[in-house]
């Protein structure tokens, strides 16, 4: 039954009949994928320029990642955390070189991974720093997207996400994103402040980069408070913006870093928590953890993820094919009324398109886009995201930026 083929339109009635209505997909079935292209029920082909919301950074269906899944679901895929397993520790030792922490906790989607940050921060405000109890509050900023679960969207203000989803957890102070003198002084306000928690690019907002020095000061605030600077990377991490971590960017090494999506090459959920032992050590067995966390597979499938980051400078190609996608949409950019900016780092952009936040234009566009082979998403009425998987070459991007530039004459005219 699983392998019967289906039409587009019976897959997408299946979906809709079937599964909760809680997405709104660009209509378009996919049943194949491969590097930067994906495939539809047609065999007709993509640009795949979402890359599963920065997941699939090392291009669809990665050999090396593949193999390694499949060699590891043959011999073992599960012993939860009560038992040891003979890779776990190889892949902690790997990722804690990998990013320079002492130690990992490693949970399955992106927002437990926040979760576990969030739950972490505020133990060691309470056995070190030594809050009050339950009086820790945890400086988060406006616009944020950090996950889906209850906690997190009690700290978020998008009323889709958190309307009729109350009551909220309280302990969050938001503030403005890339606004310093907010942080300097929500910091001198309270003596209770546990942590500061950030995207280094806000990615739902629009691709919204923050002004040069804003995360280097941000930090050093932060320091100069005892107040722990914790990065969500589970977007921007893993290359996606042309370093290995957007921080590094500023040369900040965040108390807590938070990696999800990318971690497995969209292959697997994997995501992971690390920080120095001075922090992570305040959890002790029993207080935290999930049956999934750390399984075998998610290990074997982490460890090739992130040996093809490295392998195929992906961080290096993602900086140069970024800047190049920048400079030539900039061209259109500068020629057009219809646009209004591109914006983003390494692969991690968005083109502002000149119409009101509530118009439909970026989701007509994206339907066109589709129509010349290329998939992509609006993040809102008026903004495109572009993240192709980080394994293009500049022949294909240039064919793409071809793509995008019919696309948009079209809608000129
Ligand atoms: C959806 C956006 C991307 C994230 C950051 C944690 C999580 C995410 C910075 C949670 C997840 C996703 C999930 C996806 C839409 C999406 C997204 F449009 F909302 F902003 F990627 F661009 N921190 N981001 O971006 O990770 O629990 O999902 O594994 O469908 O909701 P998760």
């Amino acid at each position: 039954m699983v392998s019967d083929k289906i039409s587009a339109t019976q897959a997408i009635e299946l979906e809709h009949k079937y599964g909760a209505h809680n997405y709104h997909p660009l209509p378009v079935v996919l049943n194949r994928g491969e590097g930067v292209y994906v495939w539809d029920v047609e065999g007709k082909r993509y640009y795949d320029f979402l890359s599963a919301y920065s997941a699939v950074n090392q291009g669809h269906c990665h050999p090396k990642i593949i193999n390694a899944l499949k060699e590891q679901a043959d011999k073992l895929t599960l012993t939860s955390r009560a038992f040891y397993n003979d890779i776990l520790g190889k892949y902690e030792q790997y990722v804690t070189s990998y990013f320079g922490y002492d130690k990992v906790l490693p949970m399955n989607s992106g927002a437990e991974a926040v979760e576990t940050a969030i739950k972490l921060c505020r133990k060691y405000a309470y056995e070190v720093k030594g809050i009050d109890k339950n009086k820790a509050e945890i400086i988060v900023c406006k616009n944020n997207f950090h996950g889906r679960t209850t906690t997190i969207i009690s700290f978020s203000n998008d009323p889709e996400a958190r309307e009729n989803f109350g009551p909220y957890t309280s302990g969050f102070i938001k503030i403005e994103y890339d606004n310093l003198k907010a942080l300097e002084e929500t910091l001198n306000s309270s003596n209770n402040i546990a942590g500061f928690l950030v995207e280094p690019i806000q990615g739902e907002a629009g691709v919204y980069v923050p002004s040069d020095g804003y995360l280097a000061k941000a930090k050093e605030l932060c320091e100069k408070h005892n107040v722990l600077f914790m990065a969500d990377e589970v977007q921007t991490g893993i290359a996606r913006t042309g370093k290995l971590l957007a921080v590094q960017y500023e040369d900040v090494v965040p108390d807590i870093l938070i990696l999800g999506k990318a971690l497995s090459g969209g292959v697997y959920p994997v995501s992971a928590v690390l920080a120095n032992d001075a922090i992570m050590d305040v959890i002790k067995p029993g207080q935290h953890g999930s049956t999934f966390g750390g399984n075998p597979l998610a290990a074997a499938v982490a460890i090739a993820s992130l040996e093809v980051i490295k392998d195929e400078k992906l961080a290096e190609n993602a900086y140069k094919l970024g800047n190049l996608f920048r400079s030539e949409i900039q061209k259109l950019v500068d020629s057009s009324e219809f646009l209004k900016q591109v914006r983003g780092k390494g692969l991690l952009n968005a083109i502002v398109i000149n119409d009101s936040e509530d118009s439909s234009t970026a989701w007509d566009i994206c339907l066109k886009l589709r129509d010349n082979g290329l998939l992509a998403k609006p993040t809102h009425g008026n903004i495109i995201r572009f993240a192709p998987p980080l394994v293009m070459n500049e022949e294909q991007l240039l064919d793409c930026v071809a793509i995008i530039k019919k696309t948009f004459n079209e809608f000129e005219n």
